[in-house]
């Protein structure tokens, strides 16, 4: 870390302006070299007006502003240098080629937060949050991703740590000094203490599922029979018309995926071909990519027909449907109903039946306050804003109640306190992992390798 990077910090393409920044020890060396001030004189942490220019030649590239700000307090803890182009890739690119031939490096993607957190201004929970922020696609993932970065993941788990460190402690000393006036560790106190710690960590697992969901959105696949509305309902939650809606049986062949945001929770809604018997080419590989989508969906959207007899087509569909996730529409119910919810429940069990009208433009409103109690079921609750939203984090509180399991276990036992302290000492180390401070290279790369350029 002792060089200097520079790269892109905005996004690719034309804008208003594009920012180029710098982090290491020569920042300002290289920003004395390139950039002409206007008042001659770079001072820290003031926005300055000028020229960037190529000190081989005297040629002007841009006119920008141009901030310098000292280390510590800075994105990286570095030197920092953001310049201020105007927004075109051209200026952009020459003045990074500028910066690179006067002493700076390409900086690789997420090396900026990178240095963030082996400089100590973030853990590893929060130089994950930066990207997550990056990439949220609601005010609600938004939100969660702040408050990740905000630190909250970290107290919690810092919290937890603290209350096994103390633990350690003291089997340690009970285990060396057994003969001191010291206060004896009973097997009860033991157990009680390990048990509460896996509790705040299964509190923390519960609401790993909804995390994951506000992270990485839901996959939703809407199938059905041909010409029984899928296609309208796509529309309807889009609220646009995206899909084309005809009374032809077959009307949509290919699959259609966008992506929306239903309360905050950001849903990716696939449309697909209706599942049937047929002998066109085309239709038949639509159909197999419905069954492509239905098989990666998270929830299924079953659509019927409820002014028709169930078919076998339909019987078919639920049969593949079984266990999973499923909210079923009887639609067109401003026809009339053949069908009733009690058919369909003996069918599908854990389906969820609503009875809807995509012509009428009745039942989105159910569908999505179906679609938000799913994603905050269990004891995640829509307004609270810690959510364990990483599968990385998910992993290692799995790991970290496991242990926990086998320690309240050993001391049901009464195994040697030496064996419960292993798995103490376990669990803490995965929770150290989790903020970075037990963590290897192997995985530190990785976790930055995700990032965009520029961050
Ligand atoms: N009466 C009535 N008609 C509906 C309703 N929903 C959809 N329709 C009509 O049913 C026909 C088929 O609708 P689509 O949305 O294209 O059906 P689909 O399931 O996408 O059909 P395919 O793409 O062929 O599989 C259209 O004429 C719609 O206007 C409803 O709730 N009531
Ligand atoms: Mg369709």
């Amino acid at each position: 870390m002792d060089d200097t990077i520079a790269a892109i910090a905005t996004a690719y393409g034309e804008g208003g302006i594009g920012i180029i920044r710098v982090s290491g020890p020569d920042t300002l060396a290289i920003l004395r070299k390139i950039f002409i001030p206007r008042g001659k004189i770079i001072e820290n942490r003031k926005m300055t007006y000028g020229h960037i220019v190529d000190p081989e030649n005297g040629g002007m590239i841009d006119e920008v502003l141009s901030v310098f700000m000292k280390s510590p307090h800075t994105y990286t803890k570095e030197d920092v240098a953001e310049i201020n182009c105007h927004g075109s890739m051209v200026s952009l690119r020459k003045t990074l080629e500028l910066a690179l031939r006067n002493g700076a490096r390409l900086a690789e993607p997420g090396e900026f937060t990178k240095r963030a957190f082996l400089n100590g201004r973030l853990d590893l929970s929060q130089a994950e949050a930066v990207i997550d922020l990056i990439k949220a696609k609601t005010d609600k993932s938004f939100d969660v991703a702040m408050e990740q970065l905000e630190g909250s993941l970290s107290a919690e788990i810092k919290k937890i740590r603290a209350k096994m460190m103390d633990l350690l402690v003291n089997v340690t000393v009970n285990i060396d000094y057994p003969d001191e006036d010291i206060e004896e560790l009973t097997y009860e106190s033991m157990e009680t203490q390990i048990s509460q710690l896996a509790d705040m960590i299964e509190t923390l697992l519960e609401t790993a599922d909804s995390g994951r969901i506000l992270r990485e959105g839901l996959k939703v696949a809407i199938i059905g029979k041909p010409n029984v509305g899928k296609s309208s309902l796509m529309n309807q939650l889009l609220k646009e018309s995206r899909a084309i809606v005809t009374d032809i049986p077959g009307t949509t062949r290919d699959t259609i995926e966008e992506v929306v945001s239903i309360k905050n929770i950001p849903v990716t809604i696939t449309d697909t071909a209706g599942i049937r018997e047929t002998a066109d080419k085309i239709e038949q590989i639509g159909i197999e990519k419905s069954k492509k989508s239905f098989n990666e969906a998270d929830l299924i959207i079953f659509v019927m027909d409820s002014s028709r007899e169930i078919s076998a087509e339909d019987e078919e569909i639920m049969d593949y449907i079984g266990t999973r996730r499923c909210i079923v529409l009887m639609n067109k119910i401003d026809l009339g109903s053949l069908w009733t919810k009690e058919k369909i429940q003996e069918k599908l069990p854990h389906g969820v039946v609503l009875e809807t009208s995509m012509l009428e433009r009745s039942g989105a409103e159910k569908i999505e306050e179906e679609i938000l109690d799913m994603v905050y079921s269990g004891k995640a609750r829509q307004n609270e804003s810690l959510f364990v939203t990483n599968a990385r984090h998910k992993d290692l509180l799995e790991r970290t109640k496991k242990s926990l399991k086998d320690a309240v276990e050993m001391t049901a036992m009464r195994e040697a306190m030496d064996f419960i302290e292993v798995d103490i000492k376990n669990s803490y180390d995965f929770l150290g992992e989790i903020i970075g401070e037990t963590v290897s290279d192997d995985i530190i790369n990785e976790v930055f390798s995700r990032f965009c350029l520029g961050k």
